[in-house]
């Protein structure tokens, strides 16, 4: 299975709440980029690909968002309404993020550097190789 809830602890005080994110602490892999989505308008769907190597793990650190994942022929649908919590995501894994609320900021930590020949962007062509 490559993909997976992951529960993070939370560093909190009277004045309220801090997350910290550590490579080969609670981030199983070596991070080289962080990127993060915003203003999603209404209706829109983002992903509809897999990527060869990279592994990530997704927070929606404000609002929430639905993640469709799909391998070895099942599909799971992940809502992120919660900074505590990461879906991470390895391997051939089709992805597609939907049900954006108005302020949902979706954070990703990402193995890897944005390498386009690693995206398997047509569903077919996944089929074959997953
Ligand atoms: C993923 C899901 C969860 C860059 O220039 N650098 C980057 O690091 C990224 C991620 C994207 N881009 C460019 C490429 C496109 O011109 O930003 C534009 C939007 O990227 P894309 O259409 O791939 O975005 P999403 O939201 O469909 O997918 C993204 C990631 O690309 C993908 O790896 O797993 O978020």
């Amino acid at each position: 299975m490559t993909t997976k809830i992951i529960n993070f602890n939370i560093k909190g005080d009277t004045r309220g709440s801090l997350i910290a994110c550590e490579q080969d602490h609670n981030i199983p892999f070596d991070i080289k980029r962080v990127y993060y989505i915003f203003d999603t308008k209404e209706n829109v769907v983002r992903g509809k690909h897999a990527h060869k190597k990279l592994e990530q793990i997704l927070i929606c650190v404000s609002g929430s968002c639905e993640i469709k994942t799909e391998e070895s022929g099942q599909t799971k649908t992940y809502l992120l309404d919660s900074p505590t919590q990461g879906l991470y995501i390895g391997g051939l894994v089709w992805r597609e993020m939907f049900n954006f609320s108005k302020n949902a900021v979706l954070l990703v930590l990402a193995s890897d550097y944005y390498d386009e020949t690693d995206y398997i962007r047509d569903h077919q062509n996944f089929l074959e190789l997953n």
